[in-house]
């Protein structure tokens, strides 16, 4: 086991994150699919850009039917993404550039081709059959009325041993028993395997969900809607943690952010308090749903997206910390989603976005392509989709007939996950430079305008403005660590806040409109100067107590 002298046991606090979706990330032998040396070809571009940190979303092994969220083999590097000689290269040209990485423990579920389920399926008594969750029909049909987030049931009937098993997901992800210590043990040894190869931690998949309710019941018909909130509340999920902490975490020193999903503000301390030993930091999901029930898309406010912000704050505490991110692999392009990807806006509002994002209270996480304001595809068939989230809800929906085709592809066009899996914008070079092959997903037909070889090549574009943003942000603690207010929450088209530590005080200004707009500065404060802006319109001048704002003109102030 390798002991690692940390140069600051939280050194992930001031670090800022870049997520890569390795499938669609750079194709580097042409069968159109991302792989791990299309990543190392495209290290300097990571180092250029000023992260330091890299999250690889799942690596493993894997049949792919949640594209690597379905592990085979945790040891295993996905064929498709190379070997583990290539994994090793591609952590060692990180760490010659200064660059960590974290890696996605999966372990509320495995892969229905993983040979523990291979065994588990054999027979009742097989050794790993209490690797996982079986129970007996309840009058002829499935244990109780929990529903699978992929649409149906989240229990499959199996002949061969006559009884259900539950996965919360895809039928091909079974959920794994956490109550079974050789579930426990065998997951523990996954992460000392990886963190003795160097990485610095993990990324853990819907892990508040590894604890299920005593005797599973039904869920209460109010839930049905919305059945994370109870996968969320297991009795054990604390112990189970606290459990992983002592044995591995703390011994590696390793990062964790847990996906809370499903978890509330007022649980949310639980997992990230440092006096308790479980995880580092954890994703709310309030934000990116916060326009969401479910497929569906619903309208949302300015005054809601911020209360939203100051509760997550508040979850920090001063003892507990948060990831702040806009977007990811499982939610639409942040500058489609809360921007405005409409030509006049979209540079303008995309570098508004990642200044929301890279002034909190938290560590960013960036997604590849953001840096960029890639956008959404023009999605028009299913056929055109590649979820499995997005396929399993229209049998459920659409082919029963209880949604008309169109409504929900309406819907998909706002908020399917597909939206962030298209292939990165290397170039304006055939398929954006992603393969020389043909791309498994569609590259989005605007790569020709919307790429890295000409951001990088633009100081004034979203590229050069996520540069400056890092730049400032390591540069200046109290946007890191600073105590955040916002002044104005309910002002509906102005997100107005501040940062402060001792007597560093920001203020961050943000237009979330296309209207031009005179905006004073509550409780008499007065600018001292402009330390960044994405240059929308003029910035005020030292002494100003009133500020003219420019359609989406976002800026920082030195108080
Ligand atoms: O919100 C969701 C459920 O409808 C999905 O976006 C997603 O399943 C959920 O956010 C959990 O995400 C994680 O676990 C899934 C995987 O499909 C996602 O890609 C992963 O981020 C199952 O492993
Ligand atoms: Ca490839």
């Amino acid at each position: 086991m390798e002991k690692r002298p940390l140069p600051n046991p939280a050194w992930w606090k001031d670090a800022v994150v870049y997520q890569i979706y390795p499938r669609s990330f750079m194709d580097s032998n042409g069968d159109g699919i991302g792989d791990l040396n299309g990543i190392s070809a495209k290290l300097d571009y990571l180092q250029e850009l000023g992260v330091d940190v890299v999250w690889l979303s799942p690596h493993f092994d894997s049949p792919n039917a949640d594209n690597g969220y379905d592990i085979r083999d945790y040891r295993k590097v996905m064929a498709e993404f190379g070997s583990m000689a290539d994994f090793d290269h591609l952590l060692a040209g990180m760490k010659a550039r200064g660059i960590q990485l974290i890696i996605d423990l999966v372990v509320n579920h495995s892969s229905d081709e993983h040979d523990w389920f291979q065994q588990s399926r054999q027979s009742r008594d097989n050794p790993y059959r209490d690797f996982y969750i079986w129970r007996d029909a309840v009058d002829g049909g499935p244990p109780n009325n929990y529903p699978s987030f992929f649409g149906g049931s989240a229990w499959q009937w199996e002949a061969h041993t006559g009884q259900y098993y539950l996965h919360y997901f895809a039928t091909k992800q079974p959920d794994l028993n956490w109550e079974n210590p050789d579930v426990r043990h065998e997951v523990y040894e996954v992460m000392r395997f990886w963190l003795d190869k160097g990485v610095a931690g993990f990324r853990m998949d819907v892990i508040p969900f590894i604890s299920k309710q005593d005797g599973l019941p039904n869920l209460p018909p109010e839930h049905l809607a919305h059945p994370e909130a109870v996968y969320a509340s297991g009795p054990r999920v604390h112990q189970y943690l606290q459990d992983m902490h002592r044995e591995v975490l703390a011994p590696y020193g390793a990062v964790a952010v847990g996906e809370a999903f499903g978890v509330d503000f007022d649980a949310a301390p639980l997992f990230t308090d440092a006096r308790r030993g479980e995880l580092s930091m954890v994703f709310h999901f309030d934000i990116v749903r916060l326009d969401r029930d479910n497929w569906r898309k619903i309208p949302w406010t300015l005054p809601q997206l911020k209360a939203v912000y100051t509760r997550i704050d508040q979850t920090g505490g001063s003892h507990g910390w948060n990831a702040a991110f806009l977007g990811n692999h499982d939610n639409p392009r942040a500058v489609s989603h809360f921007g405005d990807d409409r030509p006049a806006w979209r540079a303008l509002s995309a570098k508004a976005l990642a200044t929301l994002t890279l002034t909190q209270r938290a560590t960013p996480f960036l997604y590849q392509g953001d840096e960029l304001g890639m956008a959404n595809f023009p999605f028009e068939r299913i056929e055109q989709y590649d979820d499995v989230e997005v396929k399993g809800n229209w049998r459920m929906l659409v082919e029963t007939g209880q949604v008309p085709a169109a409504e929900y592809l309406a819907h998909l066009r706002e908020t399917s996950r597909d939206h962030a899996r298209t292939p990165m914008q290397w170039s304006a070079d055939a398929h954006a430079g992603f393969t020389t092959g043909t791309p498994w997903l569609a590259v989005n037909p605007d790569y020709v305008d919307w790429n890295a070889a000409a951001q990088t090549a633009d100081p004034q574009s979203i590229y050069h403005h996520h540069r400056r943003l890092l730049a400032l942000r390591r540069s200046t603690p109290a946007l890191v660590h600073g105590a955040y207010h916002d002044i104005d929450p309910a002002h509906p088209q102005v997100f107005a806040y501040t940062r402060t530590l001792g007597d560093h005080a920001y203020l961050v200004l943000l237009n979330f409109s296309t209207e031009a707009l005179p905006y004073a500065l509550p409780g008499g404060l007065r600018v001292a100067e402009a330390v960044l802006d994405n240059g929308a319109g003029d910035t005020a001048s030292a002494g100003a107590t009133q500020v003219q704002l420019a359609p989406w003109q976002a800026t920082v102030y030195r108080l």
